[in-house]
């Protein structure tokens, strides 16, 4: 599968089904309607550069001062709230395939064309994450830093790309967002 990137996680692809993938595909049919609740943009600085924010000088100026970021400091984007019976759905379907672990609805974020989600590391909730993202026109991107220091931008597909990545205190894995056009995401935590 060309559109499934795991990052650090050794998770194989089989999660991702097609009844999967059409429960994703009825969700943003449903978004592209008008059917789901999406909060307000968040942007607290409209000026700022997403190729600043997402830069790796503000990752390393970040790393430097010895603090993990946990959330995004700044971010342009637009939340989303599932209903209770789709985030019911997509639960079950991925417990079928992680039997022994609790799955989680994490952020489900609309990003416009030129949004972002600055650098952070998600610590606090450490286990795996499962991000389901959709770009309707030019691809954005998922930049991150491996603990060796190694700065990698991982290019979005047009459609669909589904990432996995592992969060663990000993080794934060740095991230941040760059939509390039209209960005749907859907994350789900998976604890171990
Ligand atoms: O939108 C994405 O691909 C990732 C979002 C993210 O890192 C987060 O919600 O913490
Ligand atoms: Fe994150």
């Amino acid at each position: 599968m060309t559109n499934y990137i795991d990052i650090n996680a050794g998770v194989s692809p089989s999660f991702i089904t097609s009844e999967l993938i059409s429960l994703f595909d009825q969700v943003k049919e449903d978004i592209l309607l008008g059917k789901c609740v999406r909060g307000k943009c968040t942007n607290l600085i409209p000026n700022i550069s997403q190729d600043v924010i997402c830069g790796e000088t503000e990752l390393r100026r970040l790393i430097s001062l010895n603090k993990e970021v946990f959330t995004s400091e700044f971010s342009r984007m637009y939340p989303l709230k599932m209903s209770e019976k789709i985030e019911t759905d997509f639960v079950i379907k991925l417990n079928k395939f992680f039997p022994n672990t609790k799955v989680h609805m994490r952020g489900h974020w609309d990003y416009p064309t030129g949004g972002y989600m600055s650098w952070h590391t998600n610590g606090d909730f450490p286990g795996i994450r499962f991000y389901a993202s959709y770009s309707f026109g030019e691809p954005g991107s998922f930049r991150y830093m491996l603990p060796s220091g190694e700065f990698v931008v991982s290019l979005d597909q047009s459609g669909w790309t589904f990432r996995v990545f592992r969060i663990s205190h000993q080794n934060p894995l740095w991230h941040c967002v760059c939509a390039k056009s209209r960005r749907l995401s859907f994350g789900f935590h998976i604890s171990e």
